[in-house]
């Protein structure tokens, strides 16, 4: 029997206080997600329970038991408060690798009452920058590894008073940054934790729009309700499990269900800090017997690409349950799991960043439809709505926009300093109403930005987004950050960045640019252009491709109409372009 047992039956009388009974919560408990996902399992006698198993690069292991991440993320939460005086809001970020640190000191920010924002260690200087700036960070956690990337920006971020670098010789720390290297350090056996009200903040994580850069969506304590709850009906996680989630805590995927609802259960989890080899990915579930697996379409496409024969050389009898994010996870991909994981097909699940919980999905016991999202979570009232007037689509089949009733526990609560953003989000009468308001509103949408369609048994199948948001391999690249970093460029005029079709990453980013005079198209510029905006940009938003072209299509008001690029990139029906919408 799974914990969620009969979907059917959890959607009657649903009311979001079953999470405190899944949780075991006594009234006046803290409600503190670092204290609940160590100190709360320990005190409930799992000390010595393992909590995290870890591997790295190479035959680097390690272990550690909810006591150990009780004492360690004591330690970084002794560090940030006491020591360097760090206050309650304000945001320390991680910038690591998925190494243990990274769990311990996201879980210790947590305790010491500031606000956590993981950022992918891959970033480069510029996507860094952005980030750190738009937060006005205070504090950063780093390694010797990347603290170059750091160093190199200090001067232009003011409001970053603490570099601290978590592990390596400590010779090569540098004057004004700070080393702390956790396990090295006296162990702290008692910490208070910040006593968080529901609303106080935890979380901050950047993801990218169509316009401008990056938004800081903001989560706070209370968020875990929702991603208990979650990872007990839809991961269906239970006490003996060894949990792996694939993402890396820079992607919300990798802390909403990489840390806080799987520790807030008390469940032990694998981390596999290496990239991705799909003879190590599968030598790992063997080995530490992994039974619910939490991926991502790419990683598994990558995995159906190395064919049959590699998976059967591998002992994975341990897995029960197999669930999916970040992507449309094709029909084919989820036939092919059942096919070679015995009959286990991947159980897709839809949400975002800002929903920080999921939203629709396939549950344990509902019959799959390969190639659908699945349902909406028992407690959240979810719809398509129309694309022009907004309003419910009652016929099943059309398509509109994935919109859901705000007031979930884990929705997010603005985007840091850009409310007019946040409110843009909400669909219906919106004027005169606080950020407060409009998250609590009976009559109003959160609209994803997704499009779909809802068929007769009530299943979501995705169609698209509606906006230009490039989804590379299940991480969101914000054309805008890309055409920024462009257009530094001496050469470069005008720059538009569009996805292109891919069979592993689904799409790729693809740069158009124009020159300026005095500027030709070569090989060399093509390769100088590349260089140049690869130390800015992540890895994973570097253009595979750069197209050179004398003009670029614009809207009346002169903006590049990068829809209409896609659409020749994908041999779509353009459209006229006299006719094109001039948003
Ligand atoms: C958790 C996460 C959100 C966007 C979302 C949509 C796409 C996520 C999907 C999916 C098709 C799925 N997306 N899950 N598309 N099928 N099952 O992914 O957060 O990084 O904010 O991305 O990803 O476009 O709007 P985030």
């Amino acid at each position: 029997m799974s914990n969620i047992g009969s979907y059917e039956e959890r959607l009657r009388d649903f009311d979001w206080g079953i999470a405190r009974q899944v949780l075991g919560w006594q009234d006046g408990e803290l409600l503190n997600i670092g204290h609940i996902c160590s100190d709360r399992i320990c005190a409930r006698g799992k000390g010595a329970k393992t909590a995290l198993i870890w591997e790295g690069f190479g035959d680097r292991k390690a272990r550690y038991t909810f006591d150990d991440l009780r004492v360690w993320s004591n330690g970084f939460a002794k560090l940030i408060r006491d020591d360097l005086g760090v206050g309650v809001g304000e945001r320390v970020c991680v910038f690591m690798d998925k190494i243990p640190s990274l769990y311990f000191s996201f879980l210790g920010i947590l305790k010491a009452g500031a606000v956590a924002q993981p950022l992918f260690s891959a970033f480069g200087d510029e996507s860094l920058e952005v980030r750190l700036k738009s937060a006005g960070t205070t504090a950063i956690l780093t390694t010797q590894k990347h603290v170059k990337k750091v160093r190199k920006l200090r001067e232009r971020l003011p409001a970053l008073k603490h570099v601290v670098v978590v592990d390596g010789d400590p010779t090569k720390v540098q004057p004004g940054e700070t080393y702390f290297d956790v396990e090295r350090a006296p162990r702290v056996e008692e910490f208070e934790s910040f006593r968080a009200e529901p609303e106080s903040r935890s979380v901050i994580h950047y993801t990218s729009g169509t316009t401008g850069q990056p938004k800081g969506a903001q989560h706070v304590h209370s968020s875990i309700w929702s991603q208990a709850l979650t990872t007990s009906w839809v991961l269906d996680l239970r006490d003996d499990d060894t949990y792996w989630c694939t993402a890396d805590p820079g992607w919300v995927t990798g802390t909403s269900y990489g840390i806080i609802g799987p520790w807030a259960l008390g469940a032990t989890q694998a981390v596999l800090d290496s990239g991705f080899v799909a003879e190590r990915w599968y030598r790992f579930i063997q080995d530490n017997r992994i039974t619910v697996w939490y991926s991502a379409p790419t990683a598994i496409r990558s995995l159906m690409r190395e064919g049959e024969e590699l998976v059967r050389k591998f002992d994975l009898s341990a897995l029960r349950h197999l669930a999916s994010v970040g992507e449309p996870l094709n029909a084919e991909a989820v036939v092919w799991s059942q096919k070679v994981f015995d009959g286990k097909p991947f159980h897709d699940t839809f949400w975002q960043t800002e929903t920080g919980s999921i939203m629709i999905s396939n549950y344990p016991g509902m019959p799959v439809k390969p190639g659908s999202m699945g349902k909406p979570f028992p407690g959240i009232t979810a719809t398509v709505l129309d694309l022009k007037t907004k309003e419910p689509i009652r016929e099943p089949g059309r398509v509109g926009l994935i919109a859901f009733r705000p007031g979930w526990p884990a929705m997010f609560r603005i985007y840091w300093n850009q409310e007019d953003v946040y409110r843009s989000k909400f669909a219906g009468e919106t004027a005169g109403r606080t950020p407060t308001e409009l998250r609590t509103a009976d009559d109003l949408w959160y609209v994803s930005g997704d499009r779909a369609s809802i068929d007769p048994d009530g299943y979501y199948w995705f169609v698209g987004r509606d906006d230009d948001v490039i989804n590379t391999g299940g991480h969101l690249v914000g054309p805008f950050e890309i055409e920024s970093a462009l257009i530094e460029h001496e050469a470069i005029a005008e720059a538009a960045a569009i996805a292109k079709p891919d069979p592993v990453n689904m799409e790729v980013v693809k740069a158009i640019v124009t020159l300026k005079p005095g500027f030709a198209p070569s090989a060399d510029l093509e390769l100088s252009i590349m260089n140049f905006i690869r130390k800015r940009l992540s890895p994973l938003a570097m253009p595979q491709e750069i197209e050179f072209k004398d003009k670029l299509p614009k809207t009346r008001s002169g903006k590049i109409l990068r829809r209409y690029l896609r659409a020749l990139e994908w041999g779509e029906e353009a459209g006229d372009l006299s006719t094109l919408e001039d948003d």
